[in-house]
């Protein structure tokens, strides 16, 4: 009897539990749950994370989603709490709406410190947006004396004369290998512009240890994945000594960051107050530090950023380290990816080198070599140049993969959708370049869709709105503008003199896919002509 009782009893409860789990894992995802109605990527995403974190795991997200919005429409749900977006519309709700980040990007806080890209909170993100914003604004760049010389001394000191040794070379018949010389000189730029160009980088001259960075820093993206898809779990795991990463990959990480925060003592150390050379002002730098010390004065306890001051040496590392690594490699892809646009049609550098040269001054070289500066203005208002650069980025976005926000504790209306608070969302760059409607004929690279004189103005203003190389809203890229100018430069330095030719391109048709996306093989070898 007594046994008996205890097995109806444990089976009620089993039952119970049963039914419970049933209704909260099965029913109430896939019927009840407010996200219930949006369709489904796959059938188990009210499930289960499982489908979403093996496609992301094996780098097939962009075109995954791609087709997933191609069958199901702009708004797809692809997890039990996540979603994937891809209309205009709902993009302005969540970037300009200033939906916070996620825990996704806690990965790049370095050194242990937020920087202004990890900040999560958006009070805390404007008050350090603020410390930096005015000296990456075009009117800022465009009048920067500093800038100006900075680029001048790398353009002609150090990139020119590569192109010029290549296209004197006759033994080099298989060229240059342009992917890592472009990985080398927007490192160089961004670096001066933070530091100074004395206590910047010289990746250009310094082949060797460019590679050594490079690998450095291969090593460490690969590797974010668990810490940005599962962090409870992977925080877990390592406590109890399971480590995720190999201990080359720390070691890679820790080598990284001793070199930024170098360079970030190299100039704490020497705040050369005689030194009046414009290309060695560190702009950046010394906005970034300035302003935390006005905000430790006049608030000190109350600042936003309290722990930042309190651990100054780190938090300005970090803040530094970011732009470091956001703005090379995006950059460098980007001019890759143009120059082999670029070298597929010698009929295009005619009409381009046309157009540079109507500049005066432009970046024609002299005989002995020497070059001006171009008008910033004048170099950015160039219709073709702006027009092969914008398709590049829009083909090719360097960041063409999901950035991640969440809805605000309020819940809010996706189209015809009210979603919860507490929701992953992400819209893409790699869908939104690639919408037939806007971008007819997508896969083809084609600028003339870019030219002023092309399609009505409602088909500009479209195209655009959905231009999202560079994101939107208040988190938008901060270096688009120092981006742009550094890529003009560069391409406009090239073609000023020199034609380019494809020598081995293997692999580059085939870009990865993933947060930043690069050539299979990352190398491009072209064969550099001077024009005469
Ligand atoms: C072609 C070059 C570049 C591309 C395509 C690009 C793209 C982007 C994108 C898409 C974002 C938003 C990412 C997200 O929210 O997940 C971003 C943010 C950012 N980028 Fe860039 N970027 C480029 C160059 C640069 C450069 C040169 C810098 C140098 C300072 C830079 C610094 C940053 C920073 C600091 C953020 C974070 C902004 C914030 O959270 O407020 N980027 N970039
Ligand atoms: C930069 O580095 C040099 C040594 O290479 C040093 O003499 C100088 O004071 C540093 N600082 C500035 C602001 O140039
Ligand atoms: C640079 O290219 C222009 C044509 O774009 C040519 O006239 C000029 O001679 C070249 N300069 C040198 C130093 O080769
Ligand atoms: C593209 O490159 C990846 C590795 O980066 C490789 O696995 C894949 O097979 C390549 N695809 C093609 C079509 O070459
Ligand atoms: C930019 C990018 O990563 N593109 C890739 C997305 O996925 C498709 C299909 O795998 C590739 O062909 C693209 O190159």
């Amino acid at each position: 009897m007594k046994m008996a009782g205890g097995f109806t009893g444990l089976s009620c409860a089993a039952a119970a539990l049963f039914a419970f789990l049933t209704y909260r894992f099965i029913f109430w995802p896939a019927l009840f749950s407010p996200l219930a109605r949006i369709p489904n990527a796959h059938w188990s995403v009210p499930f289960s994370r499982l489908w979403i974190l093996r496609i992301r795991f094996t780098h097939r997200e962009n075109k995954t989603l791609f087709a997933a919005h191609r069958r199901h429409g702009p708004i797809v749900r692809v997890g039990p709490s996540e979603l994937s977006i891809d209309d205009v519309d709902c993009v302005r709700t969540v970037y300009q709406g200033g939906f916070e980040k996620t825990s996704w990007y806690s990965v790049f806080d370095n050194y242990g410190a937020v920087c202004m890209f990890s900040a999560r909170p958006s009070a805390e993100h404007s008050v350090r947006k603020r410390l930096i914003s005015h000296v990456y604004s075009k009117s800022y760049m465009q009048s920067s004396p500093a800038a100006s010389a900075q680029g001048h001394a790398i353009l002609s000191e150090r990139f020119l004369p590569i192109l010029e040794r290549s296209a004197k070379d006759t033994q080099l018949p298989h060229g240059i290998d342009i992917y890592s010389v472009f990985m080398a000189a927007t490192m160089d730029f961004i670096a001066s512009y933070l530091f100074g160009l004395r206590n910047g980088t010289d990746f250009l001259g310094d082949k060797a240890y460019r590679e050594h960075f490079l690998e450095l820093y291969r090593a460490r993206q690969g590797y974010g994945y668990y810490d940005q898809e599962m962090p409870q779990f992977t925080r877990l795991c390592r406590k109890i000594g399971i480590p995720f990463c190999p201990k080359w990959v720390d070691a890679a990480n820790k080598e990284l960051g001793d070199w930024c925060l170098r360079l970030c003592d190299q100039i704490s150390a020497s705040p050369d107050t005689t030194n009046t050379d414009p290309r060695d002002e560190p702009v950046v730098w010394k906005s970034l530090v300035a302003g935390l010390r006005k905000d430790e004065t006049t608030k000190g306890k109350d600042s936003l950023l309290y722990p930042a001051v309190s651990n100054f040496r780190l938090s300005v590392a970090s803040e530094l380290f970011d732009h470091v690594l956001a703005g090379q490699e995006t950059a460098g892809l980007a001019l890759t990816y143009l120059t082999w646009r670029l070298s597929q049609s010698l009929e295009l550098q005619e009409k381009l080198r046309t157009e540079l040269l109507g500049m005066t001054p432009n970046l024609r070289q002299r005989p002995d070599g020497t070059i001006d500066m171009p008008d910033p203005k004048k170099l950015d208002s160039l219709p073709l140049l702006h027009a092969v650069l914008t398709e590049t980025l829009r083909l090719h976005a360097p960041i063409p993969g999901p950035q991640p926000r969440q809805t605000p504790e309020a819940g809010c209306r996706l189209g015809s959708y009210h979603v919860p608070g507490g929701v992953r969302v992400a819209a893409l760059a790699y869908t939104l370049h690639r919408d037939e409607a806007v971008f007819p004929d997508a896969e083809k690279w084609d600028h003339t869709r870019w030219l002023p004189g092309t399609g009505t103005e409602d088909e500009r203003k479209l195209r655009n709105r959905q231009f999202w190389a560079f994101g939107s809203g208040g988190r938008m890229c901060i270096g688009s503008n120092f981006a742009m100018n550094e890529m003009k430069l560069m391409i406009a330095a090239i073609y000023s003199n020199y034609t380019s030719h494809i020598v081995d391109d293997e692999g580059v048709a085939n870009q990865s896919d993933g947060y930043t996306s690069r050539p299979a093989n990352e190398q491009l070898y072209l064969r550099f002509e001077k024009v005469v």
